[in-house]
């Protein structure tokens, strides 16, 4: 029989990778988005399967729990993977509670919908290491107390322990992936990976002059999209409802990545002598390319992530496949070929 999923969020990076990995296993996708006055599908324009017979676009807005139900209703799904979110850090600080009425209370109207309609239904929340914040251990597991530092990280954790406490209190598969950051050519341009990437591509090709950042010095576990898509779906066909970290287990600071997309299209940045604005210059001819502004700082950081992703290893067979020097090269190199193209989203 042909498997059927609900995708929330079709028109985000992981939304399009994960509609694109079921279709290619047979499955019918039932891809959300919701009303715009211009919908945006670049990304699954890209992927070439915005016009597979076998995805469904329907409209849903995640605040919206009649359109819940009817979305479960129409489309018979066995499965609903729950990607739509304000995703945003640094904006859930100004509208915190936009933020959790679609990031927090979104995955509670999913889940009494399932609940109501029909609770054979299987449930992936995304869940994050934001929920992590101020870490409590390191490297972070599945059982590490949690401390998020942002209106963002505190509306996952609501939806986080929603899926827990409906797993136990009402038998229902929820799932929750406390998935590390993850990029792609795919990423939004606001995240720092791809304003890097983009910002470099642009300045090698002459259509910019300075990238303009703000804390160089967080750490991150970035990962690969692709990869962890991959581990979403594995969750789902795993035989109970849990809680999994996906993660590389490799952390670098914001100013590595910077020196690995640089590095990409021969630059080699030179960070002495600088100012309190902690300028990066090009060491051939000293021009500067880096540039501090605190108008990228946030009211509280998230300062080192790592992730142990051992009991996704174990129990699903999950590994992520792409280092972070592969993930440089191809967003640098995605980024160059749109720029070169006119048009980058
Ligand atoms: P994106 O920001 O790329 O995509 C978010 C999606 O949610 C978009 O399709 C967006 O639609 C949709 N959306 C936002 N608000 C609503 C709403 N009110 N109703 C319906 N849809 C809405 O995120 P990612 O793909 O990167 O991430 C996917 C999920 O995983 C998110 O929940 C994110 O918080 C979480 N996550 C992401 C990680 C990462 O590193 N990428 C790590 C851990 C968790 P539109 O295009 O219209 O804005
Ligand atoms: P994050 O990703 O907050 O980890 O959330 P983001 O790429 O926005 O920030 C990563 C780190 O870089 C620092 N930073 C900057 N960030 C942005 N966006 N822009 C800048 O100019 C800049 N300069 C420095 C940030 O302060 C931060 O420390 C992402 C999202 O995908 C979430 O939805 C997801 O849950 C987590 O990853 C895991």
């Amino acid at each position: 029989m042909t498997k059927s999923a609900i995708v929330t969020g079709i028109s985000g990076q992981d939304g399009a990778y994960l509609a694109e990995n079921l279709l290619d296993r047979g499955y019918t996708v039932f891809g959300t988005y919701r009303r715009t006055s211009s919908v945006n599908f670049w990304r699954i324009d890209e992927l070439g399967i915005t016009n597979h017979p076998n995805l469904k676009l329907v409209e849903y807005d995640l605040t919206d729990m009649g359109s819940a139900i009817r979305l479960i209703e129409a489309s018979e799904a066995t499965e609903i993977y729950n990607l739509a979110a304000q995703s945003f850090v640094g904006v859930s600080f100004d509208q915190p509670i936009t933020t959790g009425q679609i990031t927090g209370l979104g995955a509670a109207y999913l889940l009494e919908a399932i609940r109501t309609v029909n609770r054979d239904i299987r449930f992936y929340q995304a869940s994050t290491s934001e929920m992590f914040g101020k870490v409590q251990a390191i490297p972070q597991r599945e059982d590490t107390p949690f401390y998020p530092r942002s209106p963002y990280g505190v509306a996952k954790l609501y939806a986080h322990w929603l899926t827990v406490n409906y797993r136990e209190s009402f038998g229902i598969f929820g799932t929750s992936g406390i998935l590390f950051n993850h990029e792609s050519p795919l990423r939004g341009r606001e995240f720092v990976t791809r304003k890097i990437t983009d910002t470099v591509a642009k300045i090698a090709q002459g259509k910019a002059d300075i990238l303009e950042l703000g804390n160089l010095d967080a750490k991150r576990d970035w990962g690969y999209a692709k990869d962890y898509v991959e581990g979403m779906r594995l969750m789902l066909q795993h035989d109970i409802p849990d809680t999994f970290v996906l993660a590389t287990n490799r952390t670098e600071t914001v100013r590595t990545f910077v020196e690995l997309a640089f590095g990409q299209v021969g630059i080699a940045l030179d960070w002495s002598g600088a100012d309190e604005q902690e300028i990066g210059r090009d060491r051939k001819d000293g021009r500067t390319l880096v540039r501090i502004n605190p108008e990228f700082y946030r009211p509280a950081e998230v300062e080192l992530l790592i992730g142990d992703a051992s009991k996704a290893r174990d129990d699903l067979g999950w590994e992520p496949a792409v280092q972070l020097e592969e993930l440089a090269a191809l967003m640098v190199e995605a980024d160059m070929r749109r720029n070169a193209a006119g048009w980058s989203f």
